[in-house]
């Protein structure tokens, strides 16, 4: 924008252009000041995770099914990118009316701030105390925007050099802020992370399991380019759940209460719960709100307690047919109380893939049930049984139209080749096809794959490790002709039961329907 002569009126439009930059900077001071502080308090008592928290309780059913159809595990940062874009747009408004009237806009801050609180006393793990953070940082950042735009609104004297340069060092004066605002609250984030990473790698010696579990064939393993590992990494295990920050929990306090509807109540704490003999388990989780070929779903091998152990010693009373399992951060998940007492050893899990479990996962004590799908089951950073009927408790996801219970249907998708990928035939004109499929619980019994409009054909199974992890599968084309192509996959289970080419969407209880690639032949 050049501006050849500074008359009063283009002054006074960059004034209030000004004060929306005002108004910005002192919500970024607010912010700033608030998350460095909150290294201090919960992880949840930062006000945008708080604020972020309290919106991911209250969106209506639907809406975390389609962020995650269109952003997949990237749904916390399309989460945080829109609220910083609102908070930064609320912010110019503030600033925008404090060019006119100061003490409204301070108020109007004011507000916000105190609004974040209220939502920080609403997450779960947060207490009276975690409010601090929020309230010095609005302390702090009301006057700073008072200050800001009596700076701004110095009167412009166009005629007197002297003032015009003061004004522009205030100007400077108030980027600078706003700079050492963002590099603050960044600074305080990166401090976070790197936490959590230090956490990951935090190791205490886990127990030796009682009965480990039979070591994997190196044949559940198709050797194809581009199938994904028979056993998930833990950091490239998907992960999905409502906490915008991952729980701090400390293993040194942290218990287990099982309570309700038991013959004696249990407290236990975490040296007792690692003391309990323990099994190890190779299961697959998967989340209700996988779309049909998608990828939230992983398969690891867990170490821990079999949740029948410590419900028998609790003593379940007639009548309870469900736990409600509760997460630190007020969580939870309706399990059918016969998938924690059957033979299937339903686990409280704190080994993963040998490791204790990452704070991602749940550290440092999860549920894992084969069958169910993770919001009914797989309970992170876990902190309660409560034995119950479904008739007198609801859990997170069934008051928010999800179903109350949640067996996993079966699955099975391509993952070779990829939608739109190309294919190139070997020396025999053969192409190679691959997936994986799963039926938790029932196992997989035969998948067969349809190359545009054929007949179905039978493909090649990995070995089975057990009914409840997946099944990789890889079909050999002989003659693929070259040209665009389908795949469509199809599964059936252990029970004979055939995958349904019915399309469902996740919502309410799962997808279901056949996947189907495109694809051509170079
Ligand atoms: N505390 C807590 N546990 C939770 C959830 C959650 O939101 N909070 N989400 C559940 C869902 S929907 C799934 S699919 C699994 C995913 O587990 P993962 O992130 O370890 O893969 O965790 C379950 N456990
Ligand atoms: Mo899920």
């Amino acid at each position: 924008m050049s501006s050849p002569s500074h008359r009063l009126a283009p002054a006074r439009r960059s004034a209030s252009g000004w004060s929306a930059v005002s108004g910005v900077v002192a919500g970024l001071v607010l912010v700033a000041v608030a998350e460095l502080l909150s290294l201090a308090f919960s992880s949840s008592s930062a006000p945008f995770v708080a604020v972020g928290g309290a919106f991911v309780d209250i969106v209506p059913p639907g809406v975390k099914d389609l962020v995650i159809s269109l952003f997949g595990t990237r749904d916390k940062l399309v989460l945080f990118l829109s609220m910083i874009v609102v908070y930064a747009a609320l912010t110019a408004l503030i600033g925008r009316l404090g060019a006119t009237r100061p003490r409204p806009a301070a108020a109007l801050l004011a507000g916000l701030g105190v609004l974040a609180m209220v939502l920080v006393l609403t997450r779960a793990q947060n207490t009276a105390l975690d409010v601090v953070p929020t309230l010095i940082g609005t302390v702090v950042a009301v006057p700073t925007l008072l200050l800001l735009l009596r700076t701004v609104r110095a009167p412009a004297a166009v005629d007197d050099p002297g003032a015009a340069w003061t004004r522009r060092r205030s100007l400077l004066g108030i980027g600078a802020v706003g700079l050492l605002a963002v590099v603050a609250a960044a600074t305080a984030r990166s401090i976070t992370a790197s936490r959590e990473l230090a956490r990951r790698t935090a190791q205490y010696v886990l127990p030796t399991p009682r009965s480990t579990a039979a070591p994997i064939p190196p044949d559940a393993q198709v050797q194809l380019e581009g199938m994904p590992p028979f056993v998930t990494p833990n950091g490239e295990f998907y992960r999905i759940d409502t906490a915008l920050a991952v729980p701090r929990v400390d293993p040194t306090t942290w218990q287990l209460r099982i309570h309700g509807l038991v013959d004696q109540e249990l407290t236990m704490d975490f040296a007792q719960l690692l003391a309990e003999p323990m099994i190890e388990k190779h299961l697959t989780l998967a989340c209700v709100s996988n779309p049909v070929g998608g990828d939230l779903a992983g398969n690891a091998t867990w170490l821990g307690v079999p949740v029948r152990t410590l419900l028998e010693r609790a003593g379940v009373k007639d009548g309870a047919d469900m736990v409600l399992s509760r997460s630190i951060d007020g969580f939870t998940a309706s399990t059918p109380l016969e998938a924690l007492t059957d033979a299937r050893d339903s686990l409280i899990a704190v080994g993963m893939n040998g490791e204790p479990l990452p704070a991602q996962h749940g550290y440092p004590v999860r549920m894992v049930v084969p069958g169910l799908y993770g919001y009914v089951s797989a309970t992170k950073w876990l902190t309660e049984l409560k034995v119950t009927r479904f008739a007198d408790d609801v859990a997170y996801w069934s008051t928010r139209g999800w179903s109350e219970r949640g067996p996993i249907k079966i699955a099975s998708r391509v993952d070779v080749p990829r939608s739109f990928g190309e294919l190139s035939p070997d020396g025999e004109g053969a192409v190679m096809l691959g997936g994986t499929a799963w039926a938790q619980q029932r196992g997989i019994a035969k998948i067969e794959v349809r190359i545009d409009d054929g007949d179905w054909r039978e493909a090649d199974l990995g070995a089975e490790v057990t009914e409840d992890t997946w099944v990789q599968w890889s079909l050999r084309w002989e003659d693929a002709a070259p040209g665009d192509h389908s795949v469509t996959v199809r599964a059936t289970d252990g029970e004979g039961e055939l995958q349904t080419s019915q399309r469902a969407n996740p919502a309410p209880n799962g997808a279901s329907g056949w996947h189907t690639v495109r694809f051509s032949v170079v």
